[in-house]
């Protein structure tokens, strides 16, 4: 986290699955502190109790989590409600809620996540940029090496996990990305 944060990574998500909730508020604890003092935005996947406890900026959520609406009745107004989507339909019916931004992808194969469908590729991609109207973070598979075709197509939030948290030095990957 901390070298994420000197990277000027803009958005950090905790996305832990296995570890117990009481070791999961402690390393919420500490990015929502870190993240605070560089004025990053935090967000917390999937456990929207843990979220509010840690004070995060929001609550990732995905299809088959608990519904938005719901979420946004515990989380009040303030908190920002993402929601991965992967295909027309489901950006549509996001469009109908309350909530702040929609993950698109994977764009490409991943190995980071198990329970994800097969890559959207960029036909769902063009979708979005020209029909959504929500904010959205295109994300699965995207590199050093793919990036730029995924922001010329007009995504400009990118969210890269093995690129990033895989790389030798996360500071120097994180600018050579950005130099693309
Ligand atoms: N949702 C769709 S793909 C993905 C998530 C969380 C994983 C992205 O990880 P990587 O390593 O950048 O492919
Ligand atoms: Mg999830």
């Amino acid at each position: 986290v901390d070298l994420l944060i000197a990277a000027g990574i803009k958005v950090i998500q905790y996305r832990e699955k296995y570890k117990k909730a009481g070791a999961m508020f402690e390393e919420c604890r500490y990015i929502r502190e870190r993240t605070r003092l560089a004025g990053v935005t935090f967000i917390v996947n999937d456990f929207v109790d843990l979220a509010l406890a840690a004070g995060a900026d929001g609550v990732h959520l995905g299809q088959e989590d608990l519904p938005p609406q719901e979420v946004r009745k515990l989380v009040g107004n303030d908190m920002l409600i993402g929601l991965s989507t992967h295909s027309p339909e489901q950006a549509d019916a996001a469009a109908k809620l309350d909530i702040d931004y929609i993950g698109v992808g994977p764009i490409f194969p991943t190995q980071t996540k198990t329970d994800v469908c097969a890559a959207v590729g960029f036909a769902y991609l063009d979708y979005v940029v020209h029909q959504s109207k929500l904010p959205f973070v295109a994300i699965g598979g995207i590199k050093e090496d793919n990036v730029l075709s995924v922001s010329q197509r007009g995504a400009c939030m990118i969210a890269m996990v093995t690129e990033i948290v895989g790389a030798a030095d996360i500071v120097s990957k994180v600018a050579q990305i950005r130099r693309n």
